[in-house]
């Protein structure tokens, strides 16, 4: 019981929080075992998460074999997109959560299989807050900010811009006609992320896009090893 008081107080949310951060772990050890490399992706909805990844699985698919997960809370159109890539594909459904856990990741997992599988995309529900507080066991968690969306989005979803580890800015064909400040966003993010990547690319025109292929692929050879 606490000083002074008849009751407990149980910090509900902190408790989910570290129970998730656990099974979060567990995920992290499995997946470095079987040498299988995780990208969770995660950006709000529209931002571009499905297109993107179609460029990276075209990029990647005859040097690492790829499986994704798909997360929404209803649908199927994304793991269809996906499917027409040949790679291996699974669509999560949460039930109307905002968000993936380290529990429905490790669900997911053992829905796609790993045993013939290097590099996994985890495609998060469409969302700049929920997901970021989430650990799903990922290698590199990936955000994407599109220019449409303005580059003061650091300033108002911190969390996401804090866990993030690569920031593909993306939309930068539409940069013309947006005040989207690459520079600026990059300033707005630095209090809050001192080791952030950035990438600013175009998923429509390709453009940008060798360097963060480069870079994730040197990544992917870490961890898997070389191919
Ligand atoms: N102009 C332009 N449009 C893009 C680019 N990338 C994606 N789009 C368009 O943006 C829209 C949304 O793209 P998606 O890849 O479906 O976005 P998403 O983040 O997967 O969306 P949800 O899964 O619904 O959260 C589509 O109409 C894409 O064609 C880009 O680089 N430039
Ligand atoms: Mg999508």
């Amino acid at each position: 019981m606490g000083k002074n008081r008849a009751f407990e107080i149980l910090e509900t949310k902190e408790g989910i929080l570290a129970e998730n951060d656990g099974i979060a772990l567990q995920v992290r050890e499995e997946l470095s075992a079987s040498k299988t490399f995780f990208v969770n992706l995660m950006a709000s909805p529209g931002a571009g998460k499905t297109t993107t990844l179609l460029r990276t699985i075209e990029a990647l698919k005859d040097r690492w074999r790829i499986g994704v997960m798909e997360a929404d809370v209803d649908s199927d159109v994304d793991a269809r997109a996906i499917a027409q890539t040949g790679v291996k594909v699974i669509q999560l459904h949460t039930g109307g959560s905002c968000h993936m856990d380290a529990a429905m990741t490790k669900k997911g997992l053992d829905g796609l299989g790993l045993e013939d599988v290097d590099v996994v995309f985890l495609e998060n529900v469409g969302n700049l807050v929920c997901p970021a507080e989430f650990q799903v066991g990922a290698d590199v968690s990936a955000v994407i900010l599109s220019v449409p969306e303005g580059d003061d989005k650091p300033l108002k979803y911190p969390l996401m811009f804090t866990v993030g580890d690569v920031l593909l800015i993306n939309k930068t064909d539409c940069l013309p006609v947006f005040d989207f400040d690459v520079e600026r966003c990059r300033r707005n993010i630095a209090p809050l992320n001192d080791h952030m990547e950035y990438f600013p690319l175009s998923a429509k025109t390709k453009e940008g896009f060798d360097a963060w292929i480069d870079w994730l692929d040197k990544k992917i050879r870490e961890t898997v090893g070389c191919q």
